[in-house]
């Protein structure tokens, strides 16, 4: 079955999600800020491209951006970079929090210091002291790929479902997205979810043993970048054709796993879009503006036959803005 039936789906029209409001707000004249953008990761092609779509905002609107992160998607990581951001003391911060109550304390602390606090992709469960919260319809996108990889498995057998760590806001809604799905599938069978910490390691790890348990495996959901990554290289190390991969993000590698069949379809964010809708909140508020409290970006179905077309070009992740 080729891909292009994604469309047929009537899902997959290129792109799910409200439209953010960041095409029409208008940057009002302000000072030259001093903001900062903090990772869930740093060097993770997501948060690369956000950083990119965060300069290239600060650039056009005049304000100053740093960009920080964590080396590793662990709250207990990110909690000191949270916590040296605020001691310095920017305007504002736009902040993808690895965990969604954890991080709390840290950024209302934040916030209390009198720097306006933006969510871009991940959020609390707490949004109240936000300014805005932006991300992708991560439900929508976790239905889409349960629709999509039960269509390509023939709507029965087993599937397996990687994912980073229970507690993460995107994450979560992808899973919840996709098991509520398949509720609607009663011939397939997904199996416990398995939890990766965001190592790709640990999802190679673990798609070489559930395919050893269960032979009969029909498919995968990867729920992001990492996990796409492990499971391609486990499927690739088993020799697998036959199981089908969906996965969240639409990294290098993941472009090169895709082109070569080991994965079937890609759920595309676009970071590049929320980074520049992240600044233009933040400096909104800090210029007493109206600020839009959530704002859905777009997302794009990517498969093997669409990824050259011109239409999705801006939904393929970078590995540096230049
Ligand atoms: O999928 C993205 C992001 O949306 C998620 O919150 C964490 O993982 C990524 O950064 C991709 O690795």
């Amino acid at each position: 079955m080729r891909m292009r039936n994604l469309v047929m789906l009537g899902l997959a029209v290129i792109t799910v999600g409200a439209c953010s409001s960041s095409a029409t707000a208008a940057p009002a004249a302000g000072k030259a800020w001093n903001l900062t953008l903090i990772q869930g990761v740093a060097g993770d092609p997501f948060y690369v491209t956000m950083a990119c779509g965060a300069q290239a905002e600060a650039t056009k609107e005049g304000v100053k951006l740093n960009v920080t992160g964590g080396n590793k998607w662990d709250a207990t990581v990110q909690k000191p970079v949270i916590d040296s951001v605020t001691a310095a003391k920017p305007d504002g911060v736009m902040v993808a929090p690895d965990d969604s109550k954890a991080l709390l304390t840290p950024l209302k602390a934040m916030s209390d210091a009198g720097i306006k606090v933006t969510f871009v992709d991940t959020k609390l469960d707490d949004t109240s002291f936000a300014v805005s919260s932006i991300s992708t319809d991560n439900l929508a996108g976790g239905t889409l790929a349960a629709k999509t990889l039960a269509q390509l498995i023939n709507d029965k057998g087993t599937v397996l479902v990687v994912n980073v760590d229970p507690g993460i806001s995107t994450t979560d809604a992808r899973v919840k997205g996709f098991t509520d799905e398949m509720k609607n599938h009663p011939n397939v069978k997904v199996l416990d979810v398995q939890y990766t910490h965001d190592d790709p390691t640990a999802a190679t790890t673990i798609t070489t043993s559930i395919l050893a348990s269960n032979p009969d495996l029909a498919g995968v959901f990867a729920t992001n970048v990492q996990n796409a990554e492990g499971v391609a290289t486990g499927l690739k190390q088993a020799s697998n054709t036959t199981v089908k991969t969906i996965a969240f993000d639409a990294g290098p590698k993941q472009i090169e796993d895709l082109n070569a069949g080991i994965v079937q379809g890609l759920i595309a964010q676009d970071p590049y879009g929320i980074g520049v809708a992240g600044v233009q909140q933040t400096v909104l508020a800090l210029n007493h503006g109206t600020t839009t409290a959530t704002i859905q970006t777009q997302l794009a179905a990517i498969t093997k036959d669409n990824v050259n077309d011109p239409s999705v070009q801006k939904y393929l992740y970078k590995a540096s803005c230049s």
